[in-house]
């Protein structure tokens, strides 16, 4: 059975032109600085963000811990949304190694926090109180259903942060998809921040990796922040390299706009199936959530279960809320949509799968 993977753009596949030039790539040793590959990838991404230096990192994960711990001291305090990837799902580890307090914040449900929130957030000059330090965005927000965030909203954030001598970084884990649902270049959704992460895995489809960009004393900071968690990678050119073509051919606006149209046909097929409950106008990118209704026969667990039967993966997002997430990418094809539609409606109704969908 051919699986339709829909949970997450996390398991898309290098591809073929990524495995040649991993396969060919030019490599040194580049904790001394000397992997030619490392260097280009580093390079190609900080003049493609407009910042002066880049860092390769392992995981979106380890970008978004160095940058924050390059940025904060113990006992620092650092703003963010309470849904953000930062707080719910890095395992706590800017705490952890990095002694961050994080003071989080509700969002929008287009992705935004309040201006005045992030103003009431920041600490004022009190002995009792931790030094406020950071502002962290994210963009896409996945905890609002992969929202891009406008470059206007981030020059606005970055203004309160400059008022108050604060640091803005950005989880741009899935910057090019906000870049390409808000037709606005990367450079300018980078311009106002300090620091941005973002992952060459997930959408762009490289199998490893993500960079943080900054300023070229910023990144030296990191370099040694990331070296501390045993994130210098020695020969990293062989995976450096299907970052190189990840950014070269995977994050064009077209490429990336064919992702967000399926999620958006897949939703409008998803609303017209009986027990879902959808704000279509939420699907901006990417994601796609839903939830099922009361009256629903079956519970979302359930649902995941009987789909994955049939080949179909994705995973509930809160059980409690009876909620699914799915993320389209490079390796969701247009054609698999009806499959993954007469799927739903088979298992949500028990009416068996029509003869076209059986393989
Ligand atoms: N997100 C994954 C899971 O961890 C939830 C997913 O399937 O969406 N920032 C954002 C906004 C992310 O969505 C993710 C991964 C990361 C950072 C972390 O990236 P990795 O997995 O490379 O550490």
């Amino acid at each position: 059975m051919t699986l339709i993977d829909l949970r997450s753009d996390t398991v898309t596949l290098p591809t073929p032109a990524m495995r040649e030039a991993m396969a060919n790539a030019p490599v040194g040793d580049d904790v001394y600085g000397e992997d030619p590959t490392v260097n280009a990838l580093q390079e190609e991404a900080a003049a493609m963000l407009g910042k002066e230096a880049g860092l390769f990192v392992t995981s979106g994960t380890q970008g978004n811990l160095t940058a924050v711990l390059a940025h904060c001291a113990r006992g620092d305090e650092m703003i963010l949304a309470k849904k953000s990837h930062i707080f719910q799902y890095e395992v706590a580890s800017a705490a952890a190694y990095g002694g961050v307090q994080p003071n989080t914040l509700d969002l929008n449900p287009d992705g935004t926090m309040s201006l005045d929130e992030i103003r009431r957030a920041i600490r004022g000059n009190n002995a009792h109180y931790p030094v406020t330090r950071l502002i962290a965005l994210e963009n896409t927000q996945g905890g609002a259903w992969g929202a891009p965030l406008s470059a206007d909203y981030i020059r606005q954030v970055s203004a309160i942060a400059k008022e108050h001598n604060l640091k803005l970084h950005i989880d741009g884990a899935r910057l090019f998809n906000a870049s390409a649902a808000l037709g606005t270049p990367v450079n300018q959704l980078a311009e106002h921040a300090d620091s941005v992460t973002f992952c060459l895995s997930k959408g762009l489809s490289a199998p490893v990796g993500s960079v943080l960009v900054g300023s070229k004393e910023f990144i030296a900071r990191a370099h040694k922040i990331r070296k501390s968690f045993g994130g210098g990678m020695r020969q990293a050119g062989v995976i450096a390299a299907a970052g190189l073509i990840a950014l070269r051919e995977m994050s064009g606006w077209d490429r990336l706009r064919e992702d967000h149209d399926n999620a958006r046909i897949l939703a409008e097929g998803i609303a017209a199936l009986p027990y879902i409950e959808i704000d279509l106008s939420r699907v901006r990118t990417n994601m796609i959530f839903f939830s099922l209704t009361p009256d629903a026969p079956i519970s979302i667990e359930a649902l995941s279960a009987g789909m994955k039967a049939h080949g179909v993966l994705a995973n509930p997002s809160s059980v409690l809320d009876r909620q699914m997430r799915m993320v389209t990418h490079y390796w969701f094809k247009r054609d698999s949509i009806p499959v993954v539609l007469d799927v739903m409606r088979a298992v949500l109704t028990g009416v068996p799968l029509t003869e076209t969908v059986v393989k």
